[in-house]
């Protein structure tokens, strides 16, 4: 009986130290998953509404296209007003979904000028179908 005691606790023990461990070394992953850093030559808030996106730049100018210059590194900052929509350009193979409440981050490094597609990729009401805008690399 001492033993299957001492056997219990050493799986208890043993368990919570693992699953700990596991934690520990998983949360920097998360952090960098979740608020990803790095450098970036242009800030753009993208704000999405039912039924159309909208994009703010650091001068205060805003525009229902988002422009940008070739090479430039924009890190974009998603929020929505009112339900779920997500970003989605399909020739970056870039999809963030935008979500209330919360801003989601990620980065773009076109290269190559041109104007590209963006939509909504995420069923967000009956005009889902036409929030569509463009990405315009200049
Ligand atoms: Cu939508």
């Amino acid at each position: 009986m001492e033993r299957a005691k001492l056997v219990e606790r050493v799986t208890i023990i043993g368990a919570i130290l693992l699953f700990a461990y596991i934690g520990y070394t998983s949360y920097a992953v998360l952090q960098e998953i979740e608020n990803p850093q790095q450098p970036y030559d242009l800030l753009v808030k993208v704000n999405a509404r039912q039924f159309a996106w909208e994009f703010v730049y650091p001068d205060g100018s805003v525009s229902p296209e988002l422009r940008v210059k070739a090479g430039q590194t924009v890190r974009l900052e998603l929020h929505s007003g009112d339900v779920i929509h997500s970003l989605f350009i399909r020739d970056f193979q870039l999809k963030k979904d935008v979500v209330p409440g919360r801003t989601n981050v990620v980065y773009l490094t076109p290269l190559v000028p041109g104007r590209y597609v963006i939509q909504c990729a995420e069923f967000c009401g009956r005009g889902h179908y036409s929030m569509v805008t463009y990405l315009v690399v200049e």
